[in-house]
């Protein structure tokens, strides 16, 4: 962390200049086959023409003089020559065997050369970045049209694949990871999962990089997020930047990095392509054009950190040096936290907001005929079912596969996996509805947004409660907690509020939880059955609700609003009339969110006067005879 402290004071101060392309200075030294294999790979099967990460094993010579030239035109950090080597992209190479040895001579090579030139000038450190590409493979999308759910990599395997190449960039001494050219935020979040693990594993936390890619000119990702989607699904990070490369020149991204700016916590990094592609590929914005529209960026002051992605060479970052000269780095603006969701899509629960649907149809549990088509694995049909929930209104999909007859674990991440086929289903967050953990672990290993777990609680201890929730704070989702204890479900205010103290204080000290992404559900129990314990059960829930929103910081209430009328099973006049009639006081006491079927909610206003009074003594508990 000490590198950290130190790179953040100079960025409160100017703009630190990052290295241009590797690949376009390696072209310069037109090298052949023979100089990739050197003596080391003489005899390898497979031609290693144009894997350039294999130079820092066979021409170091090379890549140091490169490194150089960067670091002479004026760059503050140069990238590691390890843009592909993971174990995945090493396999076309036949060098998955090597990835640690290449991360960690690569390290070494750019650790000792920025050891050499802070040395020179002690009032400019240089830093190392280990650079980690995005892999050859995509975690949130199918490969082949006709197979929506099949995907040819795993979240575990981009982890394990980024665990091995971090731990070589770490051992070979870099400063700063520096995840980019990020086209499916899921590969991201894998390796930011595996660097988290890394640094729990081995007490060394580096100040991690992360800059993604747009792909079209609606400013998406390949994988479809907004870039706010994009940076709400990897901000559960203490991150050092986030930030923009390649894809298009810093013309076309002006627009973005303006944007990201703005709603950044983190500094942010810029290094573009010089300009779009020619016909054949190749790059022809000069240095001076580069400029240019670097030191406007930067006089706009979006950026904490530029250099230069494909096509750029060291002129490119040394224009940008001069370009950059006495302009002010961008200020970090003052952000109010808010609770957001993503799925292609944001949701931000910025107060005053409206209340948020989240449909519940999507559940084998809560609908028979959506578990009939997951038993029948007929999942094409199945999506129809979440789309008819985003039609009706829904802005948050629940998914649940809880049924003993089901590989729950399967079913979930293959309907997940179709969802995310589908944008105009996959633009809402998910949430990952299970009281089985191995499920819950399954869904969030295939969603690339930021995601709603549903649910944990303090049923099983203490001990397993934090356990789980923390991890899934390192994969970044938001969290129900069902209040439950180890004595069982709170039914009454009493218990509610405790649980939900107790839940909240361990959350928030223990694993230092974001209390924005900490929702309650404190239970909507079936009411008007007959019982008379059950009379006051959505009373309880109200009152429980206005004590946790005026008691625990910024969290947020949800609630399955469907339990609140089971015994009208087959009635769906009353049942609608109650669950309006639940929300609208709800709401009033500050309800979030609530799992319903936004297509049968009906509105408040219009439930007739006769209804509305019975209902309203049914629900508040009002009169003793009001179930009648
Ligand atoms: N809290 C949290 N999660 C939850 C719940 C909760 N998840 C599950 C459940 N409760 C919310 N979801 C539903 C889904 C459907 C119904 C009720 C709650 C429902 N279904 C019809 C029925 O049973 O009559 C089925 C009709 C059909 O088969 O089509 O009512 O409280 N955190």
């Amino acid at each position: 962390m000490k590198s950290r402290i130190l790179i953040e004071k100079i960025l409160k101060k100017r703009i630190m200049i990052l290295d241009g392309a590797m690949g376009t200075m390696i072209q310069d030294f037109h090298l052949k086959e023979e100089d990739y294999r050197g003596e080391r790979f003489k005899t390898s099967e497979i031609p290693q023409k144009g894997n350039n990460d294999i130079l820092s094993l066979t021409r170091p010579d090379i890549i140091s003089s490169i490194h150089r030239d960067y670091l002479e035109a004026g760059s503050d950090i140069i990238e590691t020559n390890t843009f592909n080597s993971n174990k995945i992209s090493m396999s076309d190479y036949g060098m998955e065997d090597h990835v640690y040895e290449i991360n960690k001579t690569s390290a070494t090579l750019a650790r000792q050369i920025c050891d050499e030139f802070t040395k020179k000038d002690p009032s400019k450190p240089r830093f190392a970045a280990g650079s980690m590409g995005p892999t050859n493979k995509t975690a949130s999308m199918s490969p082949e049209v006709n197979s929506p759910g099949f995907r040819d990599i795993t979240f575990d395997d981009l982890k394990d694949a980024y665990y091995e190449q971090a731990e070589g960039l770490i051992d070979g001494g870099v400063d700063i990871l520096l995840i980019e050219t990020v086209f499916d935020t899921l590969n991201a979040k894998a390796a930011l999962f595996a660097i988290e693990d890394l640094g729990e594993r081995t007490s060394r936390k580096i100040p991690v990089m992360i800059s993604g890619t747009i792909t079209d000119t609606s400013g998406r990702t390949l994988s479809g997020q907004t870039l706010k989607a994009f940076y709400h699904s990897v901000s559960h990070v203490d991150l050092l930047s986030i930030g923009l490369n390649c894809a298009f020149g810093a013309e076309q991204l002006r627009p973005y990095i303006k944007e990201l700016s703005g709603i950044s916590g983190f500094y942010v990094s810029l290094h573009p392509n010089a300009g779009l592609p020619g016909p054949f590929g190749e790059y022809e914005q000069t240095a001076e054009e580069f400029g240019k529209l670097i030191e406007d960026i930067a006089g706009s002051g979006y950026v904490n950190i530029v250099g230069g992605c494909c096509g750029t060479t060291s002129e490119h970052i040394k224009t940008i040096t001069g370009a950059i000269e006495g302009k002010s780095p961008r200020i970090i603006p003052e952000l109010t936290k808010y609770t957001t969701f993503s799925g292609l899509e944001t949701i931000e629960m910025r107060p005053g907001r409206n209340f948020v649907n989240v449909g519940e149809r999507t559940n084998v549990a809560g609908s028979k005929k959506f578990a009939r088509l997951i038993r029948e694995e007929k999942y094409e049909e199945a999506l129809s079912v979440a789309r008819h929930q985003v039609e009706g209104g829904a802005q948050v999909i629940d998914v649940c596969m809880d049924d003993a007859m089901l590989n729950s674990e399967e079913a979930m991440s293959l309907f997940l996996n179709y969802i995310a086929s589908e944008p105009d289903i996959a633009k809402l967050p998910i949430m990952i509805d299970s009281s089985k953990w191995s499920v819950i672990e399954s869904g969030l290993k295939v969603v690339q947004g930021k995601s709603i777990v549903n649910s944990i609680s303090l049923k099983e201890g203490e001990d397993q409660f934090v356990k789980q929730a923390g991890i899934i704070k390192r994969y970044g989702a938001a969290l129900i907690i069902m209040l439950f204890d180890e004595k069982g479900q709170a039914d009454t205010f009493e218990r509610k509020i405790e649980i939900a103290e107790r839940s909240y204080r361990i959350l928030t000290d223990k694993l230092r939880f974001p209390p924005e992404n900490i929702i309650f559900d404190p239970n909507i129990l079936a009411i008007a059955t007959g019982i008379e314990e059950h009379k006051n059960y959505a009373v309880d829930f109200i009152n429980a609700t206005r004590w946790i929103k005026k008691n625990l910081g910024s969290v947020k209430v949800s609630g399955g609003v469907s339990n609140l009328s089971f015994s009208f099973r087959g009635n769906s006049k009353v049942r609608e009339a109650m669950h309006s009639v639940f929300l609208f006081h709800a709401i009033a006491a500050g309800m979030d969110m609530g799992i319903v079927n936004p297509a049968l909610l009906e509105i408040y206003e219009s439930i007739p006067g006769d209804l509305l009074k019975l209902t309203e003594d049914v629900v508040l508990n009002r009169s003793d005879d009001a179930t009648d």
